[in-house]
């Protein structure tokens, strides 16, 4: 059955759940910062490595053409899995934080001027914005942000007076990794075209929770990590209009990515091979695509609905508590839940759930300037995906009122 997701059965397949940690079975709540990974893309890693480890794209021996075809081919389930018009439109990359560099010093630094406006968010993730503010730094173009509402979505009422001719580039997250906002970038994509903007969509918390369509949304450049989707560490996407790619100048110079090099200049290859410089991380990719197959395999839709219920389980049980703050808009959100508990470090809350076999997030959660919208140092966040449980839920509740017990008020006597 495609709507409805088994996360009972879907645990048989990821090996880190059979492990006690303190004792205890693990519960893992920060897929948001990285998810488990299914036997399924480990082994179409080791398989590779096993039986045909080889460079890609330069051999002319049966192992090699064998790793070049598992290379590319899992460049076209990624073009169908975001449903881009052209395979070439896929860059690989180490992830959505390298995606977003590479457009930024790319694309940035050649069609960026003194005046120019780059347009972001308050709610982005460090990734977003770093980048951002080096070549700002660099073009002299200026930087300006998109305000949030109170609830913690981005306060749309003020787009039309940012959004300008001198607005060059707009960089919106997908999702936010702290309030699960789910942004309506189609609409957002649609008025910033109309001042002529370029629309760059931060992707890494989209991609593992949504189906993502690059044409619908008609977004210009789309990032993405592969290990935020069971996917392996060090791989990443960045989907790009091809006319852009190919008008583009390469980020990183090496091998592969040339037709002819000369001692003093070189031509080089047509998208994406022009961004792709030195031997890529070819097992990583070839997981990436058995992460996809796994996703595809379960459906994005059955995904989404299984993370919103969990999350509304979270939430009526948070209600519960009349110490706890949940940050972010009730009740459409993907799966993350950011919160703190009156009086309690969220670092204490973390390292007593930890003693518990129950892993959060605590901290900023790489976006300081939030936390400062928000007023707090740092939060509490839990994070849900297709292998979480009620179970799940009711664990972390009976833990949070463990915290509650800990650190209620002595009584003085
Ligand atoms: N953008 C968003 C919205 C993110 O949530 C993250 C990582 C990144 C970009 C960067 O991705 P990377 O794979 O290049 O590192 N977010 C988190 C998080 O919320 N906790 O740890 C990492």
């Amino acid at each position: 059955m495609k709507d409805m997701l088994d996360a009972k059965k879907i645990r048989e397949d990821f090996p880190i759940f059979k492990r006690l940690v303190k004792g205890k079975p693990l519960v893992y709540l920060d897929s948001t910062a990285t998810t488990q990974r299914p036997n399924a893309v480990m082994e179409a890693m080791d398989d590779y490595y096993h039986n045909y480890n080889a460079n890609v794209h330069r051999g002319v021996y049966t192992i090699s053409e064998e790793a070049t075809r598992a290379y590319e081919n899992a460049r076209d389930k990624v073009s169908r899995f975001i449903n881009a018009n052209r395979r070439e439109c896929v860059v690989f990359t180490r992830g959505t934080t390298e995606s977003i560099n590479l457009v930024a010093s790319s694309w940035g630094r050649t069609n960026l001027k003194p005046g120019d406006e780059i347009l972001l968010s308050v709610m982005e993730h460090h990734s977003n914005l770093v980048p951002w503010q080096l070549v700002a730094q660099q073009t002299g173009a200026r930087l300006r942000f998109i305000p949030l509402t109170r609830d913690g979505r981005l306060d749309l009422e003020k787009l039309p007076q940012l959004l300008s001719a001198k607005t060059k580039i707009v960089s919106l997250t997908y999702v936010s990794n702290v309030l699960g906002t789910i942004n309506p970038v189609a609409s957002i994509i649609k008025q910033a075209h109309a001042v002529g903007a370029v629309v760059m969509i931060d992707g890494a918390q989209a991609a593992p929770h949504i189906k993502i369509d690059v044409q619908a949304i008609d977004c210009d450049f789309l990032a993405f990590s592969g290990h935020k989707m069971l996917g392996p560490t060090g791989t990443g996407v960045l989907y790009g209009k091809l006319h852009l790619l190919e008008a583009m100048p390469p980020y990183h110079g090496g091998g592969d990515m040339i037709v002819e090099v000369q001692l003093e200049r070189s031509t080089y290859r047509e998208p994406p091979g022009k961004f792709e410089a030195g031997t890529p991380n070819v097992a990583g990719v070839i997981g990436l695509g058995a992460a996809i197959d796994y996703l595809n395999r379960l459906g994005m839709e059955a995904i989404q609905t299984h993370e919103r219920a969990l999350v509304r389980v979270a939430l009526d049980a948070l209600k519960g508590f009349n110490d706890i703050e949940v940050y972010g808009p009730i009740p459409e959100r993907s799966g993350v839940v950011a919160f703190n508990m009156k009086g309690v470090h969220p670092h204490d809350v973390a390292t007593i759930l930890d003693d518990e076999g129950i892993a959060i997030r605590a901290g900023h959660h790489c976006a300081q300037p939030l936390m400062h919208w928000l007023n707090v140092p740092a939060t509490n966040r839990a994070s849900f995906y297709i292998y979480n449980t009620d179970d799940d839920v009711e664990r972390l509740m009976s833990a949070l009122r463990k915290v509650q017990e800990i650190f209620a008020p002595v009584p003085v006597p």
